[in-house]
């Protein structure tokens, strides 16, 4: 397989859908490597070890990880299956960017923002890296969050190893108008 699809072949497996080649991720969100190789080729996706080294080392986002002795993978955020990230919590910038669209906007400002399927709302340190995130959907509309306040306040905030910061719901009050 090559690089791209494998990714999004993890990225399928890691956070959403492990059972689609019968494997199970543990409490942590961590997945057996031999296990995940054997399973995954008897289902016709031919990847090996080393490529899997190579995703880990070259993905744009990082959006995987080894445990310390490469037995184990796991993504490092973005499921919607249930794990235990063992995130720490962290004090955010005073601003954080959260990157959406048009006709969303509507209930934004009514509920607040809401993790949808993930754990977790998704909020990024830099605004172009919101306008990214928007972009997948449409016309990217950025908002801007007052997270160091929010922090103040009492509510949490988890940094993903690849610098994703998450919280559990941004209230209306928090997003800049
Ligand atoms: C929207 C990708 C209506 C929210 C990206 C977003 C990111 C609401 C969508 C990561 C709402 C959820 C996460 C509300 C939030 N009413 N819509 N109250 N609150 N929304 O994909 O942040 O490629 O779950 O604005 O790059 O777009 O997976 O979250 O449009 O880092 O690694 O509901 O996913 O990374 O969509 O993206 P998502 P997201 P990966």
């Amino acid at each position: 397989m090559e690089n791209k699809s494998l990714s999004k072949f993890l990225s399928l497996i890691l956070r959403h859908s492990p059972q689609t080649i019968g494997l199970q991720l543990d409490a942590n969100g961590w997945a057996d490597v031999a296990t995940l190789i054997t399973l995954a080729n008897g289902k016709g996706k031919r990847f090996s070890g080393k490529d899997l080294e190579q995703v880990v080392a070259t993905c744009d986002k990082q959006r995987f990880a080894f445990n310390d002795d490469k037995t184990r993978i796991r993504a490092n955020q973005g499921h919607s299956v249930k794990v235990a990230l063992d995130l720490e919590a962290a004090a955010p910038p005073e601003f954080l960017y959260h990157g959406t669209v048009g006709k969303f906007l509507q209930n934004i400002r009514r509920e607040g923002l809401l993790k949808m399927s993930r754990h977790h709302v998704h909020l990024s340190a830099a605004r172009e890296t919101a306008a990214t995130v928007g972009s997948r959907r449409g016309i990217p509309v950025i908002l801007t969050v007052r997270s160091g306040q929010m922090h103040r306040d009492g509510l949490l905030f988890f940094r993903s190893e690849n610098n994703v910061w998450l919280t559990d719901h941004v209230p209306p009050d928090y997003i800049e108008s």
